[in-house]
């Protein structure tokens, strides 16, 4: 072996292969491993591809099977273009593989016209950009894990970016985000878990924290969850779509820094400085500067 472009194709059965340097390394389908070879494809078993140190100039093809392809040990850039396919720092690309798994440094994942079974960022603080569709729904279901239109699922991501469309984020069961949620253009919705109360802090426009989210930004529509939700007004904190308190007991209290005209419209509804419309708002609360009440319609 030796030319500009050889490959080397494994059995039907689990095959490991380890990449440990330019085009180099080992594997279960081939004793004695393999040397300046750039494209590597497995079978309709499970392949499991480990970036360890090493790089390929051609492209890694998990063929049938569930296939699994590590990244190496740096900053990994990956793009998901096609339907389990695309590209990786370390590699020429990528076929047929189904679970994409980060290390302990940044994964950058971009799903841009593709799809894949299951991305894992692993250690370090990883990011996860969906960018492809007219609308994304993401599920937050555990610590930085979920789901999302075009990601069966994810683990592992610190940031959710959504796409320059519509994105809705919801969290459920035990979801929380350590990191950032990102609307990224568009508008965008992010609804609070049910089982908790939430407070609510908008500190700039369409942008704050909630309790199990660390930051959110670009999200014109907040809706709490079933239980009581608090929202709070702080700095220059706005929202340029609703505010839905969603159930139970909710609160809104508005800004310090603001004389606050409050006109409210129908019942728990209504709007006031800083928030286009809120609704199922059972306690206003004013600022410490003046505020004004007018009921109206029925208010
Ligand atoms: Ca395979
Ligand atoms: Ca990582
Ligand atoms: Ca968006
Ligand atoms: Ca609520």
């Amino acid at each position: 072996m030796g030319g500009a472009n050889d490959s080397i194709t494994g059995g039907n059965t689990t095959n490991t292969w380890t990449v440990t340097g330019l085009n180099s390394g080992t594997t279960t389908a081939v004793s004695g491993g393999f040397i300046n070879v750039e494209n590597i494809t497995g079978n309709l078993g499970i392949d499991n591809f480990d970036l360890s140190g090493g790089t390929l100039a051609g492209s890694v093809d998990g063929a049938g099977g569930s296939d699994t392809l590590t990244a190496n040990n740096v900053i990994n850039t990956w793009a998901v273009t096609s339907s389990n396919g695309g590209t990786v720092t370390g590699t020429g690309g990528f076929s047929n593989i189904e679970n994409l798994v980060g290390n302990a440094s940044t994964d950058a994942f971009t799903i841009n016209g593709g799809a894949i079974e299951s991305i894992d960022g692993a250690g370090g603080i990883d990011i996860l950009t969906v960018d492809n569709n007219p609308t994304n729904n993401w599920s937050i279901t555990g610590v930085n894990s979920g789901a999302v239109t075009d990601v069966a699922s994810f683990s592992g991501i610190e940031n959710l970016i959504g796409s320059t469309n519509t994105d809705n984020f919801v969290l459920l069961g035990t979801g929380s985000i350590s990191g950032s949620i990102d609307g990224n253009g568009g508008t965008n919705s992010l609804a609070a878990r049910d089982n908790a109360i939430n407070n609510w802090s908008i500190t700039t426009t369409d942008s704050g924290a909630v309790t199990d989210v660390a930051s959110f930004n670009d999200i014109q529509n907040l809706i709490g969850g079933a239980n009581t939700d608090n929202f709070v007004l702080l700095g220059t904190g706005s929202v340029s779509g609703s505010i839905d308190g969603n159930g139970s007991t909710n609160s809104l209290a508005a800004h310090d820094n603001a004389i606050n005209n409050w006109s409210i419209t129908t019942t728990d509804s209504g709007t006031v400085n800083d928030v286009a419309s809120f609704n199922d708002i059972q306690n206003l609360i004013g600022g410490i500067n003046t505020d004004n009440f007018v009921l109206s319609g029925t208010g």
